[in-house]
């Protein structure tokens, strides 16, 4: 679960991710999306249930919120990289906005 995803894994794991609107972040081995909410409280609210499934993986986003808008950054420190748990927590975010 903490080791970097290979080639072939990336290629299956991270298309679908990238069919969303995720992206690779281009300095670190990492993944990016920008969440758009009506407003502050569906923006805050959404990252309220993203930081319990979070606290349950054991497994943080790297994240800034502006008014109605959520930055997402994701990837894995202990393992200095993408690894199954980002694109975990990438799906539940999704699956939550
Ligand atoms: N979140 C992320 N994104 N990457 C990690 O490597 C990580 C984490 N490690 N949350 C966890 C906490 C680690 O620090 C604890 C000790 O398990």
């Amino acid at each position: 679960m903490t080791e970097t995803l290979d080639a072939a894994r990336r290629a299956e794991l991270l298309e679908p991710l990238f069919a969303t609107g995720w992206a690779m972040d281009a300095e670190r081995d990492a993944i990016r999306k920008t969440f758009m909410f009506r407003n502050f409280v569906q923006a805050f609210g959404w990252m309220t249930q993203v930081a319990l499934h979070a606290e349950k993986l054991n497994h943080h986003p790297e994240w800034s919120n502006v008014y109605k808008t959520v930055e997402v950054l994701l990837s894995t420190h202990d393992a200095d990289g993408l690894t199954e748990l980002d694109v975990k927590l990438a799906k539940r975010m999704d699956a939550l906005a």
